[in-house]
């Protein structure tokens, strides 16, 4: 297995799918996928497959009532991705509330991978996150500075980590620089052989964590 979770924002024939999924450790599943099957489609997309966890991006940024009324939808998720910076009191901290007691778990965002992102604001996203103690963290690949201090800031959260292949990141970086997963969509969706490159995909990751290994030693 490799240290993958595949972002399927584009439907990929179901045989292909089958033979590859055993690689990943979880897929994430966003808008795109949701809009384009609906529920019972993309609940019927992941029937055969079997990851450890299967993670609904919807990036829920809103009141609590209805982040909560959403993911009661979506009851197939294992996990869910929000945004820090709608704050606790009437909305991360009840739905955090709620996914502890259906035993789902939450990711929050600590920054985005695009150019655009305004990192100023991670000192308060951090005072959230401290304070909520959410599963994981999404932090981006693309910015290696930003990655290092969020894990620096959270030793012990669950990291995951978009922006590698399609947006620049380098496959295996990300894990150098401290995340515990790779979020991966257009390579692999995109790819005239997703097999041969997920293959491809977790031996670069392999070496380049053996090669970080060695120079942090
Ligand atoms: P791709 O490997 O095709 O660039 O896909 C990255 C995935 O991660 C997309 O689903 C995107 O919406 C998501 N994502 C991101 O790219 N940057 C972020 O900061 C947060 C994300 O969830």
């Amino acid at each position: 297995k490799g240290r993958i979770i595949f972002s399927m924002d584009e439907e990929i024939p179901q045989h292909v799918l089958l033979k590859i999924s055993g690689y990943f450790h979880g897929i994430k599943i966003g808008y795109p996928l949701l809009l384009r099957k609906g529920i019972e489609g993309v609940k019927e997309i992941l029937r055969k497959l079997e990851v450890d966890e299967i993670i609904m991006d919807l990036k829920l940024a809103d009141i609590d009532n209805t982040m909560i009324n959403i993911v009661k939808q979506l009851d197939f998720a294992n996990s869910f991705i929000a945004h820090s910076f709608i704050g606790i009191d009437g909305a991360l901290g009840e739905l955090k509330n709620f996914l502890d007691n259906e035993g789902k778990k939450l990711y929050l965002l600590a920054s985005m991978s695009h150019k655009g992102w305004n990192d100023e604001f991670y000192p308060y996203i951090k005072t959230v996150i401290k304070s909520l103690n959410p599963y994981g963290i999404v932090a981006p690949a693309t910015k290696p500075n930003v990655l290092r201090i969020v894990r620096d800031d959270f030793p012990n959260k669950i990291i995951i980590s978009p922006g590698v292949g399609a947006q620049g990141g380098k496959i295996g970086d990300a894990l150098c620089n401290g995340a515990d997963y790779e979020i991966i969509g257009r390579t692999i969706y995109t790819s005239s052989d997703p097999e041969n490159k997920v293959k491809e995909i977790i031996k670069i990751q392999e070496e380049k964590i053996n090669e970080c290994k060695k120079t942090s030693t």
